[in-house]
């Protein structure tokens, strides 16, 4: 019965209070061309279990760049209950199954959900970044097991965020961050080849692709790079 209700079962046992949660946050399904299809809590959503049956929900990936176009990465906290301790973007999470976030005009409610857990993950202030300083610059659809028993399967909207912004970041979602160039990743990708860093996979998988090199360009003009029609699969 606990589990019809959306609380956490079994799988959940000997996990962080905090993240066991948040599994009872409400996702948006989608199909794969993002059309919403339903909604289920976060828990189902990331089960390799529905995962393997065809399960896939929206979510968004921001990548904060300053003024000297450095990128922030994160290093997940060690309590995430997917891929723990992974370098990653800056900030990753998933719009939830409410109105304000469900807005599909010019992906206003994945933007609002950003501007959410930008003060959750790295605790900046909601004064300091607004929907409208995030770029919805395309999406992405992948799939990755973290562990067999849990994973991700999204359409990922990619936002970027071009702003000087103070950072303080929230212990139980990230280990540590730091702001690195260009060439800083290409040398995480080879750390992560020879196995002494780990990378998330969307990340790994954006950054292998001409993708991230495009936007890091164009950081001048980011609605120069939008391609708001492409899903791409990587
Ligand atoms: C989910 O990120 C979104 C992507 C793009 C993987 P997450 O696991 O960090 O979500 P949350 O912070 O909500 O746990
Ligand atoms: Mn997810």
């Amino acid at each position: 019965a606990a589990r019809e209700h959306g609380h956490a079962g079994e799988q959940t046992v000997g996990l962080d209070a905090q993240q066991v949660a948040l599994l009872n946050e409400p996702c948006i399904l989608v199909d794969e061309h993002d059309r919403p299809q339903g909604i289920s809590s976060k828990l189902e959503c990331h089960l390799m279990k529905n995962i393997n049956e065809g399960m896939l929900h929206r979510a968004f990936s921001v990548f904060l760049f300053n003024s000297q176009k450095k990128l922030l990465l994160q290093q997940r906290s060690f309590a995430k209950i997917t891929f723990p301790g992974c370098f990653t973007n800056s900030c990753c999470s998933h719009p939830l199954a409410v109105p304000s976030e469900q807005e599909e005009e010019s992906a206003l409610g994945v933007r609002r959900a950003a501007c959410r857990r930008l003060e959750a993950e790295l605790g900046i202030d909601r004064e300091h970044v607004q929907p409208e300083d995030l770029t919805f610059v395309t999406r992405v659809l992948y799939k990755a097991s973290s562990d067999g028993i849990w994973g991700e399967h999204e359409v990922d909207y990619v936002l970027l965020l071009c702003k000087d912004l103070a950072i303080n970041p929230n212990p139980n979602e990230v280990h540590t961050c730091r702001w690195v160039t260009f060439d800083g990743v290409c040398s995480m990708l080879r750390e992560a080849e020879t196995g002494t860093i780990s990378l998330s996979p969307w990340f790994k998988r954006i950054a292998d692709s001409p993708l991230l090199s495009s936007w890091w360009e164009a950081l001048d003009n980011p609605e120069s790079v939008s391609d708001r029609h492409t899903i791409h699969r990587l």
